[in-house]
């Protein structure tokens, strides 16, 4: 019998396939797609690209692969991504432990014999002590419910299932549905091919440029020689990525000219980190939120010339950084093309899809293919998708009034199981490469100690799973999540009837390797072992 069952084969199921077997374990992975690469394999509309930069969204063990990997950009694209990741599986000689077109639709745990039973709905049977379920955080594609979307006749298509062999939309009439990270990347691309581009949008986003360039020979250098160092001092910061300390406020010599200055330098860098963290206060205090928003609505009104276009696509009605922060490259240029039109729906929304056209309540717009950007049942949506049963009860249901999980990690009541950057953890709140590291080397080391004490079942106790969910929410309590409405995938409520509330750990990802520190130490309190 395996010792651990890992599902999935992004950054997470790699690495961990790579760490649990350095350890000794007995390590399989089973993977939905037909190549490694999880979230970037499914990912690959045209324009996706990382918005971290690629030296600081890569694996940091073991580090031969930062020195023998050579990232071409400063942002790196979905293929890029992809094919590093192939280069991982490649290098680290993982592909023997994976099976591909494998899609995990049932786990169930059998206490008499203390195993997992996994079955995939193309009919393999697993039997393994442990599972762990790297399925990522923004992997279950999210489509709306619009009256009608059966009965259209063209190409549907989303941004998180894009086909491999590519879409050429060439002469074709488009409409994207949805402004958040991925449509306002996929939107530039489609309006350089399509006839004419319709883009309805729900929600003006705040959209930051960037701008990539060539990562030079001599930078590359500099940069891998201080990896080491670059990836430990992540582990310690806020948001897992190197990005400039936020200003002093209460600094007297903190002009508003000088603060103005400073908004500028952090744009002009595209570092959305940097930008958004200029007061450290933004997530929590409206009125240091209100001047960097100002700030960004100038910067529009800078770029938009058409005044009746910039009252359409300016964001005013939420909080910067309520919704994910988006990175764009050409977007606001791309909406002043002269065959893109930018439909508000902010009023009243889609009223029906027909045969070929879409119907607002002002007009029928009539498209060839539609192309929904409607993200992503964040965080929990790839896991209730599958039967995860133990003891009775299934974790959909055990989630069905909010989603709970030790360190984002363990859940009571499913022994031997492991989530990796799962509800109540730092996740995607910042670089998720970096999220996935610390809960990997967590978990592994959580596993040789209990090897170690000649255990075979773990389990975390369920007040010390609550405690720590208590935690988690009295943070984000006082944050401009809870303040205000703002729906996201953050909060859950993108999703029709899923329990509104903040599900990643907002205390920084530097508080929370000294939490995890801590349990490893202290011989993991509140986790039961036999
Ligand atoms: O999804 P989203 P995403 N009718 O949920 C709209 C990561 N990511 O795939 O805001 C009309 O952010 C919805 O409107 P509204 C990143 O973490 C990273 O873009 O709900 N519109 C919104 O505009 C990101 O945050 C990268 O009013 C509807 C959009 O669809 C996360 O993935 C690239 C609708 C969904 O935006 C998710 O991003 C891409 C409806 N019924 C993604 N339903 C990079 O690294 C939804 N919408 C750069």
């Amino acid at each position: 019998m395996l010792d651990y069952l890992v599902v999935g084969s992004g950054f997470a199921g790699l690495s961990l396939a790579y760490r649990l077997r350095d350890a000794g374990f007995t390590v399989q992975v089973l993977e939905a797609g037909s190549d490694v690469g999880g979230t970037w394999y499914w990912n690959r509309y045209p324009g996706a690209y990382c918005d971290i930069e690629s030296l600081e969204y890569q694996l940091g063990l073991p580090t031969l692969l930062q020195q023998e990997w050579r990232w071409q950009g400063k942002f790196a694209s979905q293929r890029e991504i992809e094919a590093y990741l192939q280069f991982v599986a490649d290098r680290l000689e993982l592909r023997p432990m994976i099976q591909f077109s494998q899609f995990v639709e049932k786990a169930q745990w059998d206490e008499s014999t203390r195993t997992w039973q996994i079955a995939t709905r193309q009919g393999l049977a697993v039997a393994a002590r442990h599972v762990v379920f790297a399925t990522g955080c923004l992997s279950k594609a999210q489509y709306p419910r619009i009256a009608g979307l059966d009965t259209f006749r063209g190409q549907l298509l989303h941004t998180g299932a894009w086909p491999r062999e590519g879409v050429d939309f060439t002469g074709k009439r488009v409409a994207v549905i949805g402004t958040g990270s991925s449509g306002v990347q996929v939107i530039p691309e489609i309006a350089r091919q399509a006839q004419r581009l319709y883009v309805f949008q729900r929600t003006a986003n705040y959209v930051l440029p960037v701008r990539n360039e060539l990562l030079s020979d001599d930078e590359l250098a500099r940069r891998r020689a201080a990896f080491v160092q670059e990836r430990k001092a992540a582990f310690r910061s806020p948001a897992g990525v190197a990005a400039d300390a936020p200003l002093d406020r209460t600094d007297p010599a903190l002009t508003p000219e000088k603060l103005e200055a400073e908004l500028e330098r952090r744009w002009n860098a595209g570092n959305a980190f940097s930008f958004l963290g200029a007061l450290p206060d933004v997530f929590v205090n409206l009125e240091s939120n209100r001047i960097i928003a100002d700030f960004f609505r100038k910067k529009i009104r800078q770029i938009v010339q058409n005044p009746v276009l910039f009252e359409k696509i300016v964001p005013r009605d939420y909080p910067i950084g309520a919704k994910r922060l988006c990175l764009g490259m050409h977007y606001y240029d791309a909406l002043q093309k002269p065959n893109v039109e930018v439909v508000d729906i902010s009023q009243s929304g889609i009223q029906q899809i027909s045969a070929s056209s879409i119907q607002t309540a002002e007009a029928a717009y009539e498209v060839d293919a539609i192309v929904f950007a409607t993200g992503f049942d964040a965080i929990t949506g790839a896991l209730a998708q599958i039967e995860i049963k133990a003891n009775g009860q299934t974790l959909r249901d055990a989630w069905a009034q909010g989603a709970h999980a030790y360190l984002g990690v363990l859940v009571s009541g499913f022994p031997n199981v492991f989530l990796v950057t799962g509800p109540n953890s730092p996740s995607v709140f910042g670089n998720v490469v970096v999220a996935i590291e610390q809960h990997v080397e967590w978990i592994v080391r959580l596993a040789c100690t209990l090897r170690d004490q000649g255990k075979i079942r773990l389990e975390v106790a369920r007040d010390v799973e609550e405690q720590w969910r208590t935690q988690v929410n009295a943070i984000a309590k006082d944050s401009i999540f809870k303040m205000t409405e703002t729906q996201s995938w953050y909060m859950g409520d993108n999703v029709p009837g899923k329990p509104r509330e903040f599900l990643p750990y907002l205390g920084g990802f530097g508080a929370f390797q000294e939490i995890c520190d801590a349990s490893a130490e202290r011989g993991y309190p509140g986790i039961e072992r036999k």
